[in-house]
């Protein structure tokens, strides 16, 4: 812990509708990925907050699922109480935005932000998109009249252009205090729950159409003893018979591909040798159910 009584930290939720580059944003601040990013709506579903810590501050990046208007499954529902969590208490919100057209699903994100009480800056994402430079003028003009934000930000969290100066807004809204994290913690999040979120990660990739939105991962085994080696043993769990023969594929082919391409990108992020072993289990029904979808949602 910082003890330095100059030491500013607080806590920041990112709030915006699905794809807007959130969870890009995040890994681009804290330099290393916490969060998992896919081109696929929904990707993230837990709260999870980044650290981004400096000699004399310490930011906790809240990185909650956007609000569904579609509330059909007990999944969704614990995924709108998971977003309306993340905003409870923080100094600041941040609704993040795209360079593009403001829909109806970015109107319910700010009213999310303004629910946190806190002040709410602005963030124009995907900024490295605008093929016309001078079109991000008016776009930036057009977001910044849905209300009186605390600041407005155009950046490219894919890029990481112009975080430097999001970085010092986001400070100015931070209350003198010690640091609420460790000086060197990534995220709240235990790595067992970061390696179930990246081998997830690579389902949405892999999986067509709902299917994703049907799957859990749960690490059952962790073992890091030896330095140079991680063992992780997880289940994927899906809802129904028929999408556990989808995940296996056509002679294994599929959880072959998945599992090769999670256990590189696993031993990339923790530059040791990983052993994954994949298992795929049916829950019947469990997006359905409220009790099983606070466990795995
Ligand atoms: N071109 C461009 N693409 C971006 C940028 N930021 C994010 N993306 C892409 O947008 C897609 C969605 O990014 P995410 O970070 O998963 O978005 P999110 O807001 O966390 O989405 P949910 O978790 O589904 O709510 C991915 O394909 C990203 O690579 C950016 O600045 N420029
Ligand atoms: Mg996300």
């Amino acid at each position: 812990m910082n003890s330095d009584t100059s030491s500013r930290a607080g806590m920041v939720a990112l709030v915006g509708r699905p794809n807007v580059g959130k969870s890009t944003l995040i890994n681009a601040l804290v330099e290393d990925k916490i969060s998992i990013v896919t081109p696929k709506p929904q990707t993230t579903r837990h709260r999870i907050v980044g650290v981004m810590s400096n000699d004399n501050v310490q930011i906790g990046l809240i990185d909650a699922p956007g609000v569904h208007l579609n509330t059909k499954t007990a999944l969704n529902r614990v995924m709108n109480d998971n977003a309306a969590a993340g905003v409870a208490g923080v100094d600041l919100a941040v609704l993040v935005v795209d360079r593009g057209r403001w829909t109806e699903d970015d109107a319910a994100a700010l009213q999310q932000a303004r629910a946190s009480k806190a002040p709410v800056g602005l963030v124009i994402n995907k900024a490295d998109l605008e093929r016309d430079k001078n079109q991000l003028l008016p776009t930036i003009q057009a977001q910044s009249a849905h209300h009186d934000f605390a600041f407005v930000a155009p950046i490219s969290a894919k890029r990481k252009d112009n975080l430097d100066s999001l970085i010092d807004e986001m400070t100015r809204h931070m209350p003198d205090g010690p640091f609420l994290y460790d000086e060197d913690a990534l995220t709240d999040r235990p790595m067992r729950f970061l390696a179930a979120e990246m081998i997830r990660e690579k389902l949405m990739l892999f999986l067509r159409q709902e299917l994703p939105y049907q799957i859990a991962v749960e690490v059952e085994d962790y073992d890091a003893d030896d330095p140079t080696r991680t063992y992780i043993q997880a289940l994927i769990w899906v809802a129904r018979d028929n999408q556990k023969s989808i995940v296996i594929g056509r002679g294994g082919k599929m959880l072959e591909q998945v599992g090769r391409s999670a256990r590189l990108a696993l031993a990339d992020w923790l530059q040791t040798r990983v052993d994954l072993r994949l298992f795929v289990r049916v829950d019947a029904g469990w997006p359905d159910d409220e009790a099983r979808s606070r466990v795995r949602g």
